[in-house]
């Protein structure tokens, strides 16, 4: 009877225990189960939003779907990309050139999307590079580079791109202050001698830009910027630090000041002043690349001066905003009325209000002046601070809906709070070392809410380890709802600053599927296989190539010399969507170039040593890929073997 009722209890007991795992782990699967409905994309079906990621120190863009987290593509900017011949091949080697020579690296941080009264209009897509300062502009029909443009005077272009409502310009500020023009001396003369620009890249109908001013400003760091919406288009606000001018242990010395300052810029003010013959031509040299959608080749321009501003000679063109403390972003809220400062130091998220500046500015509520340049009161500008905002804030996105949210790094999460009352209203935790965020159009004036994106800086332990350097971490959070919810964690490449995204129906009806034949003006491309050829001029020899399903032509070349130059130009003459093939040759020093439909690509050989030297398709094209193949026979230098090639049986001498 004991032992009984010991059972009946034990028993009772476990299916208590039973039923609260169970029911515990029920409810943990629904809840993963309903995150994972939200992702998942089915297979054959396409994601709702394309998602373009800065790649930090890979100098690349990349190119995600969301919700799924898939990556779709890598795009080179600033680095060259073995890949596809990218910064090797003839046609885009010259959009890395600049005043120091051929650049093969960089480090982007903040794609923007061109805007149309203040909402993406899918165009395309422009990054900034950190180190040398450049802005690069890529078409989002073919998602490839098209124009690089050096920013002189300039040291550290972090600050950039961002453009205004109808993307007029594009702006990027110096990160580092240096002496402008540059000269050679002492650092500890830094005070006296170094100086800030903000530079002003005009944009035309075709996207092609033009550096059309600078504005030549304290030596602060200016970090990064926003430009104005709505009423407060025309204006640009930059944030700065180190308004202490410190040129060695920054991390103590650059944090003395309790603020440091936004600089609010007025570019029509600045207009009417260089109208009115205040500005002032100064030398500079930079380069200026565009890469022709026609010709496919790049056109490299050297320039040689620049258009300078003194702000103090231009009356109403710019106004200091004490902020507190070494702001980093500065992100203008969908109404263009909120300017909101990432304080990294600061103790709470200041809110500085647009009418209320121009209200300052108006009466004259300035506290002090920096060259020229009125310095307005901290309590005349601000519209409110948002208390307990997490540790080391610095960037904020907005949706629409009336929130904000902003990114905390040293506590890592998420800070969602309402504009207007200022008031903290949700948080949650990422995983780690939170940097930027990006709601999908959270920095224009239409968010499309939805979905944020953070970009941790680390993973940690969130993936299976890779050795010493882990993948940094994007994860993507449901704002759908009041509360914030984690969906997926997925890698990312590089270090992803800044991205951008926009609705699939604003980019995949415009993307290119290949390029016309007939509309093909490259300088060496051919139509048809009878038009290969190979031509020799002195110790140059070009060969003029068709690639074509399976086979390359000419695909036996004799006659090639150690000591000769000889360029391939190769011209994919298919014309159907996403049959590319590759070309590569044997002890090139050169990698592959990739040829789309309709594309001609070049690339210079250089053969050392004679022999028979293999050249074939890098791209599986057909089932008889394996059979795309060639070969080329190079002789000793001076040798007498005659220039002939052919496809087939056909062997033709060149002239
Ligand atoms: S930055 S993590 Cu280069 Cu935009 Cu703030
Ligand atoms: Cu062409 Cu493989």
């Amino acid at each position: 009877m004991q032992n009984k009722n010991k059972s009946v209890i034990i028993g009772g007991i476990l299916v208590l225990l039973f039923a609260v795992v169970f029911i515990g782990c029920t409810r943990d699967t629904q809840v993963t189960h309903e995150a994972a409905d939200r992702v998942y994309i089915a297979p054959g079906n396409y994601d709702e939003f394309y998602a373009f990621m800065s790649g930090g120190f890979s100098g690349q863009v990349s190119v995600y779907g969301l919700p799924s987290g898939r990556l779709f593509k890598e795009i080179p900017v600033f680095s060259v990309k073995p890949e596809d011949g990218y910064g090797f091949e003839l046609e885009t080697k010259d959009l890395l050139k600049t005043s120091f020579g051929h650049l093969p690296w960089d480090d982007t941080h903040h794609p923007a999307l061109s805007l149309t009264n203040g909402v993406p209009d899918g165009r395309w897509l422009f990054i900034n590079s950190n180190n040398t300062p450049r802005i690069a502009r890529i078409c989002l029909q073919t998602f490839k580079t098209m124009e690089i443009i050096e920013i002189p005077n300039s040291a550290g272009g972090h600050a950039a791109p961002y453009p205004t409502m109808n993307t007029e310009y594009l702006v990027s500020a110096t990160r580092f202050s240096v002496p402008i023009p540059q000269a050679d001396v002492p650092i500890s003369t830094y005070k006296e001698n170094f100086a800030g620009t903000l530079s002003f890249i005009r944009v035309n109908e075709e996207g092609n830009m033009d550096l059309d001013f600078q504005i030549v400003v304290p030596g602060y760091n200016y970090d990064l910027a926003g430009a104005g919406n709505g009423p407060s288009h025309g204006w640009v606000f930059f944030t700065s630090y180190n308004t202490e001018e410190a040129h060695t242990l920054l991390e103590v010395k650059a944090s003395q000041f309790d603020k440091d300052f936004i600089a609010a810029v007025n570019w029509k003010r600045a207009q009417e002043c260089i109208a009115q013959g205040q500005g002032e031509m100064k030398a500079s040299e930079y380069y200026h690349n565009i890469r022709s959608s026609e010709t496919f080749m790049t056109t490299s321009t050297r320039k040689t001066s620049t258009t300078s501003l003194d702000p103090g000679k231009c009356p109403g063109v710019m106004y200091f905003l004490p902020t507190p403390k070494s702001p980093h972003g500065v992100d203008v809220d969908p109404s263009g009325e909120y300017i909101v400062a990432g304080g990294k130091l600061a103790t709470v998220i200041p809110v500085h209000s647009f009418s209320r500046m121009l209200d300052a500015i108006e009466n004259e509520a300035f506290e002090d002046h920096v060259n020229g340049i009125p310095v307005l009161k901290y309590d005349a500008t601000i519209a409110g601070e948002v208390r307990d905002p997490g540790l080391g804030p610095l960037h904020t996105e907005f949706d629409g809906r009336g929130y904000a949210y902003t990114s905390a790094y040293i506590s890592s999460e998420v800070v969602k709070w309402e504009l207007g009352t200022w008031q903290v209203v949700d948080r949650i935790p990422t995983y780690y070392s939170l940097g930027h965020i990006m709601v999908p159009g959270g920095n224009s004036m239409q968010p499309y809410g939805r979905y944020l994106v953070a970009m941790n800086k680390s993973s940690k332990d969130r993936y299976l380890p890779v050795g010493p350097k882990l993948p940094q971490g994007g994860q993507l959070i449901d704002i759908s709802g009041d509360r914030m919810r984690l969906l997926l964690d997925f890698p990312l490449i590089g270090e992803p600053h800044y991205a951008q995204a926009l609705p699939a129906e604003k980019l995949q009806p415009n993307a290119k599927r290949l390029y016309d034949l007939s509309q093909n003006r490259h300088p060496h491309a051919i139509r048809d296989v009878t038009d290969s050829r190979v031509v020799r001029d002195g110790n140059t020899v070009h060969v003029y190539m068709a690639a074509v399903r399976s086979h390359f032509a000419p695909d036996n070349i004799e006659g090639i010399h150690v000591g000769d130059e000889v360029y391939f130009h190769v011209t994919n003459i298919e014309e159907e969507w996403d049959i590319g093939h590759g070309f590569a040759i044997k002890g090139d020093i050169n990698p592959n170039i990739l040829l789309m439909p309709g594309e001609t690509k070049s690339i210079v050989w250089k053969p050392q040593r004679p022999g028979i030297y293999p050249f074939y398709c890098t791209d599986f094209c057909s089932a008889l890929h394996q059979e795309m193949q060639g070969y080329i026979r190079v002789s000793e230098r001076g040798a007498n073997v005659p220039l002939k090639y052919g496809t087939g049986e056909r062997m033709v001498t060149a002239r």
